[in-house]
């Protein structure tokens, strides 16, 4: 049968099949028991910060919080398998080449320091110091340091991310592309601009007091399954949830709650929305500037029938600035415009502002489908604008939360990984250490792979990730790589980036989250790591170490350090023994950490203050600044509708995996199983192209460089999203997505919105 990947979707998000597939995941590491005792530690005061996602935790209390992909998380890193020197010595690099991402991190956690050996082209074991002697001779003998690009990964420690900054900077250049370029990086940028901070602003407990929650561009229910806890605890309060999502999907529909026993006992589940609005693609600006419409709309109404104004004027006029122009630009927009942008009926876009206008406390959280696109930026000052009109922001219920990716991307970003880092910021290091910091602006993700590319950059060093699948334009990408004098990868499993060596390259295996991290005379160490919300708390793994031959991001940072810039004006094999020394550093140099080492050890550790939260405004007029101007001429799926056989293609994560990391081929939300190569299209859509469901086609790229892109030979899964538009798996489909298609002011790559077409393949 041709289309035996397609089957049922789970009626609700959670429930058994969450408890089932826990369970299948935990047997398949080998390591079951272990896996289930680490489990139980995740996320507790004594415990380890769970290394999937960054949503936050119970800031009161010691609750267990089930949670499949978490599980997955700690069962991936708690395997028992082992990718040993052995390993490497039987496969040469060229042939682990040709495995895909799950069959590659299925050999398990890396267990010995590795060099490349060009002549018999495979990983061979070395010494920490012979590595950290080559690795520092190397960096010292670029002659520029901006020839270095240093990449972190989001699941660095604040310690380890502090000590990599400095050591950076110490060696002389700000080159840091971090996975928050292509993540949330448009939150950052649109939020500093319009609040003065680059943060969300709102905290768990506010989700108890919200009469409505707009839930715009994520799924939860895969990527952030302890939210759908709280969403559904606001569900059933009362409160209101409006989804903003061109594809059904199943956690935000219904969702059972595996720590609800009634709920599982009777196979009950709860629904989330009480809205579900599907948009097109990058059609979020036009839907949120018809919902301010409609607000207007209605105080217009208001006060012309001599009632109350509908906007909260007082908050405009104290608080905000720029609000005429932007009620100007919302008037100029014409409802034409909105509806073929948006994809949406006027009446949908009112029915939603409706509820908007209902509620005394509004949140709206967002995540990749409003911060993969070309107008993200715009898209988040737009979401401000039409929540501040009821001034939804720094008081108990309501505010702004995109929500991170990277269990500790935001901390990463807090102690220093920026490639344009602030004046004061370097100030307070080189009163710190009393060294010169290197002032001129660094490289992002894309700056980095274009100097790899012109031959400026000639070494990357990668804190965790997996640089070369997470990045658009692949082929492009492992040129770039392979062309580098120097390549170091700190990781856990072995993955592609590590395939694609340079010159002289390393492979340096280092401690996960949920392993104990001991000094050299046994005393376990602390580290921390700061949420969604802002909230910092310390995590101590618990697990005994993979292999004897693992160090510490921290300790291999140190290593590196003191073989390239040496120890004259910082001790770093010091800091690397005693976490608190760095952390005494941090609360030196970056604002909120006062009192680091005490604060951190309480249960729950503690919150980092947001000024905008209490209505200070960090921006250059001292006041929330509302954007406004016209509507983006023409979106992706915009372009793909109005030619023929064009699409709008958006890489979204399974439920089976972890960025690149595939745990397996199922996804059973969206009823497909076994399968990776898959294309979602509307059946009105697949018919016109005359296909069925399971008919297979190459996706070709459609860009004006003349480059030709190619994923091949997928399969078609007809889908409830809008026609014009596609979607399919990242890292797969990444081959597809132009280095040069990067968000306005943002720099990320444009992942949700690529324009395609499709090549059928006769049927097998
Ligand atoms: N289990 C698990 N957890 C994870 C991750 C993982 O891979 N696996 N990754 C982590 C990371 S780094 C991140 S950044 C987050 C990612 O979390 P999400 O942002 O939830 O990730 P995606 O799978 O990319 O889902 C994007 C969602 O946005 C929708 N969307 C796409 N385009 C648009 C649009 O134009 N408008 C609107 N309104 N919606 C749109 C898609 O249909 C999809 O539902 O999750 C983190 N948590
Ligand atoms: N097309 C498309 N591309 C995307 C996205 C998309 O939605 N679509 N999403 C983007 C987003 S949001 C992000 S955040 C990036 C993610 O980009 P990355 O952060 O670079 O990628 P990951 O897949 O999270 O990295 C996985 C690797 O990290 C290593 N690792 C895991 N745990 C640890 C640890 O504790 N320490 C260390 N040192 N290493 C560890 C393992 O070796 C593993 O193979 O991808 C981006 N790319
Ligand atoms: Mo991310």
């Amino acid at each position: 049968m041709t289309t035996s990947f397609l089957g049922k979707k789970s009626s609700a998000a959670g429930g058994w099949g969450a408890l089932k597939s826990c369970g299948k995941r935990l047997l398949e590491t080998g390591a079951p028991l272990s896996g289930a005792r680490a489990m139980l530690k995740a996320n507790q005061p004594d415990g380890f910060d769970c290394p999937g996602c960054a949503w936050g935790d119970p800031e009161h209390g010691s609750s267990f919080e089930f949670c499949e992909n978490g599980v997955k998380a700690v069962a991936w890193e708690a395997t028992e398998k082992r990718a040993t020197p052995d390993f490497f010595a039987r496969n040469r690099v060229s042939d682990l080449r040709l495995l895909s991402d799950y069959e590659i991190e299925r050999h398990g956690r890396l267990t010995h320091p590795l060099r490349y050996d060009a002549a018999s082209d495979r990983y061979l074991p070395v010494a920490w110091d012979a590595a950290f002697a080559e690795i520092g001779a190397l960096l010292k003998g670029l002659g520029n340091p901006d020839r270095a690009e240093f990449y972190t990964s989001g699941r660095a420690s604040n310690e380890a991310a502090y000590l990599y900054q400095l050591f950076v900077r110490a060696y002389g250049t700000n080159n840091f592309p971090d996975c928050s370029n292509m993540c949330h990086e448009a939150s950052g940028v649109a939020l500093r601009q319009a609040i003065g901070v680059g943060k969300g602003t709102v905290r768990l407990g506010d989700f108890e007091q919200a009469d409505a929650i707009f839930v715009v561009g994520q799924n939860p229910g895969t990527n952030h399954p302890r939210m759908l806890g709280d969403l559904r605890r606001a569900a059933l309060r009362g409160a209101r949830i409006v989804v903003f999502n061109p594809v059904r999907e199943r956690g935000l529909e219904r969702f059972s709650d595996p720590q609800d026993k009634l709920e599982m006992l009777h196979a009950g589940s709860t629904p989330i929305a009480s809205r579900y609005v599907q948009p097109r693609l990058g059609g979020d600006m036009a839907a949120f500037r018809g919902m301010s419409k409609a607000v207007f709309a209605a105080d217009d109404a208001a006060l012309a029938a001599g009632r109350a104004s509908v906007l909260d004027r007082d908050f405009l006029a104290t608080h905000c600035e720029g609000f005429d122009a932007y009620r100007a630009s919302v008037d100029a927009t014409g409802w034409d415009e909105i509806e073929d942008q948006s994809g949406l009926s006027r009446a949908e876009i009112e029915e939603a502002a409706a509820i908007y206008l209902s509620a005394e406390r509004v949140i709206a959280t967002w995540a990749m489908g409003v911060t993969q696109h070309l107008h993200s930026v715009a898209t988040i000052r737009e979401i401000t604008n039409f929540m501040m009109l009821r001034g939804h922001i720094g008081r108990p219920g309501a505010g702004l939360c995109p929500v991170r990716g990277h269990s500790n991307v935001q901390g990463d970003r807090t102690v220093g990984i920026n490639e344009k880092p602030g004046d004061a910021f370097l100030d307070a290091l080189e009163a710190r250490f009393g060294l010169p910091m290197p002032r001129q602006h660094g490289h992002n993700v894309l700056a980095a792979i274009g100097a790899m590319l012109d031959g400026s950059a000639q070494a990357f060093i990668g804190l965790g990730g997996n640089f070369a699948r997470a990045t658009p334009d692949s082929a492009l990408v492992e040129t770039a790589l392979r062309r580098l004098k120097l390549t170091v990868h700190i990781a856990t499993k072995p993955n592609h980036s590590h395939l694609m060596p340079g010159e002289i390259s390393f492979i340096l295996p280092c401690l996960g989250r949920t392993e104990m991290d001991l000094n050299s005379e046994g005393q376990s160490q602390l580290i921390s790591v700061e949420d969604s919300m802002s909230m910092v708390h310390g995590s101590a793994g618990i697990n005994r170490p993979a292999s004897p031959h693992l160090r510490s991001e921290t300790a291999i940072i140190a290593g590196i350090a003191a073989a390239t810039v040496g120890s004259d004006s910082i001790d770093w094999l010091a800091l690397a023994e005693n976490y608190d020394l760095i952390r005494d550093h941090i609360e030196a140099t970056i604002p909120g950490f006062d009192d680091f080492n005490r604060r951190l050890r309480r249960p729950r550790g503690f919150h980092l203050r947001n000024s905008a939260a209490h209505r200070e405004w960090e921006t250059p007029s001292r006041k929330v600044e509302f954007s406004s101007g016209a509507l983006p001429k023409a979106t992706v799926h915009q372009q793909a509708l109005a030619a023929n056989n064009r699409f709008a293609l958006q890489t979204f994560r399974s439920h089976d995996q972890y960025n690149t990391t595939v745990y397996g081929l199922d996804d059973r939300y969206r009823g497909v199983y076994g399968e990776r190569q898959v294309i979602f299209m509307h059946p009105a859509d697949l018919e016109a192209l005359g296909a069925k469901a399971g008919d297979r086609a190459d996706v070709v790229g459609e860009w004006h460089d003349g480059v030709e892109r190619i994923a091949r030979n997928f399969r078609f899964a007809p889908y409830d999203i809008p026609r014009g538009s596609v979607a399919g798996y990242y890292p797969e489909l990444n081959a597809l997505a132009p280095l040069d298609s990067a968000g306005e002011e943002s720099d990320t790559p444009t992942s949700k919105s690529i324009l395609v077409s499709f090549r059928l393949l006769s049927a097998a």
